[in-house]
């Protein structure tokens, strides 16, 4: 039998612990260690996560022969450097989103992954729904006729509260965008894959409705919850990102389309959503209900697509692992991702040659340029070209 794929998960908050379970579902591949900041926290870590190796320093587990690929669950500030570090030590690399903290950085990563040869990806991982895979299908099949215009939303209210505190806030930490960069750019990644079109032009309203937070002294999480606990202490921090933004955009053929994105939005918790109207139909597909595509007619009834294997198009089949009714949601989005990504690695396909079926370094950099384009917008008050 072929030895395992080995991989090692550097960052251990909310979704590198996403990552552990999503690749521990492949038969092949092992994750071998982790790393997080401090030996001591990395080994407690590595305890409840059933991790074999454990590194204070990310800089040893790149040093582990073993590892062939490394997983990049850092925060965002921390993203270019170890992914470049990643690269240079020859190991396939698969990071999380935002890919550094500029678009000139993120273009220096692609250049530098390509020079080294190794198989980059991005975990934009909204595009691996066996539905985002049927719609891409169906709309490359012209079922929808022209698409004329995309629209929707993805909100949040885990940042609804002024007292609601998390590293994502703090631009030197999260970046000069919020909002958009950490969910907007999903939005974003999953029409332009589902469309086939590219966003090049944006007109942008941002809005920070705390412009100051009041931060609890204590430690907090993304999507974290204070259960019950009495926080008594806050001190003020100013916020320079988005809390809300809307956006009109143009696509590359002259379409059109319009998002919103929210982390203050009460009762949203995950809620990404957009609809195609098209020259023949429509289609509406929403994230928290995604074994669903509402399909809209003009001249007879609308129907609702289940999501199904026996009926999906044969593109859309592999992504679907159980049978029609056994809905499966976020978690096998992400094992998707993965599944695409260690395949490629498994087959022993070409970066530079070969088409990805996941999204690379090169849509984390169209990503950088698209937040960049809608951070210019807002400033100047203009529409504003998307530079890549
Ligand atoms: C936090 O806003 C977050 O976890 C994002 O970072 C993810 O990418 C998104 O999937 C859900 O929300």
């Amino acid at each position: 039998m072929k030895a395992k794929i080995k991989a090692g998960i550097i960052g251990t908050g909310f979704i590198g612990p996403a990552h552990i379970e999503a690749v521990r579902r492949l038969e092949f591949v092992e994750v071998i260690a982790l790393a997080q900041n401090g030996e001591e926290s990395a080994r407690i870590k590595a305890e409840q996560l059933g991790v074999p190796l454990a590194y204070g320093d990310y800089k040893d587990l790149l040093r582990n022969p073993d590892i062939e690929v490394v997983h990049n669950c850092t925060p965002n500030h921390l993203h270019n450097q170890i992914n470049r570090e990643i690269i240079e030590a020859g190991k396939h690399v698969l990071s999380e989103k935002p890919l550094a903290m500029s678009s000139s950085e993120s273009s220096e990563l692609l250049a530098l992954a390509r020079k080294h040869g190794v198989v980059h990806g991005v975990n934009f991982n909204y595009r691996q729904y066996p539905m985002m895979k049927q719609l891409a299908e169906m709309v490359k099949q012209e079922e929808f006729g022209r698409i004329n215009a995309v629209h929707g939303s993805y909100l949040q209210d885990w940042l609804l509260y002024e007292t609601d505190y998390n590293w994502r806030l703090d631009d030197k930490t999260g970046g000069r965008s919020r909002a958009i960069a950490d969910i907007g750019s999903h939005w974003c990644d999953t029409v332009q894959y589902v469309t086939g079109k590219k966003i090049k032009q944006v007109f942008a309203d941002l809005w920070t409705v705390h412009p100051i937070r009041k931060k609890p002294v204590s430690q907090a999480i993304t999507f974290g919850v204070s259960k019950g606990e009495q926080i008594s202490k806050y001190e003020d921090i100013p916020v320079h990102t988005e809390d809300y933004a809307s956006v009109l955009i143009r696509f590359d053929d002259g379409s059109k389309g319009a998002f919103t994105v929210s982390q203050v939005s009460a009762g949203r918790k995950n809620a990404l959503s957009f609809e195609l109207n098209g020259s023949r139909k429509s289609a509406y597909w929403k994230q928290e209900e995604p074994a669903s595509l509402w399909i809209g007619h003009r001249d007879r009834f609308n129907e609702v697509l289940m999501a199904d294997p026996a009926l999906f198009l044969e593109e859309a089949r592999p992504s679907i692992h159980h049978p029609g009714g056994h809905t499966e949601g976020w978690p096998d989005s992400v094992k998707n991702m993965m599944l695409q990504y260690y395949t490629f690695i498994r087959e022993g396909k070409d970066p530079l040659k070969d088409k990805a079926n996941f999204a690379t370094f090169e849509d984390g950099h169209l990503s950088m340029c698209i937040m960049e384009a809608i951070l210019k917008s807002h400033k100047d008050e203009c529409w504003v070209q998307v530079q890549q």
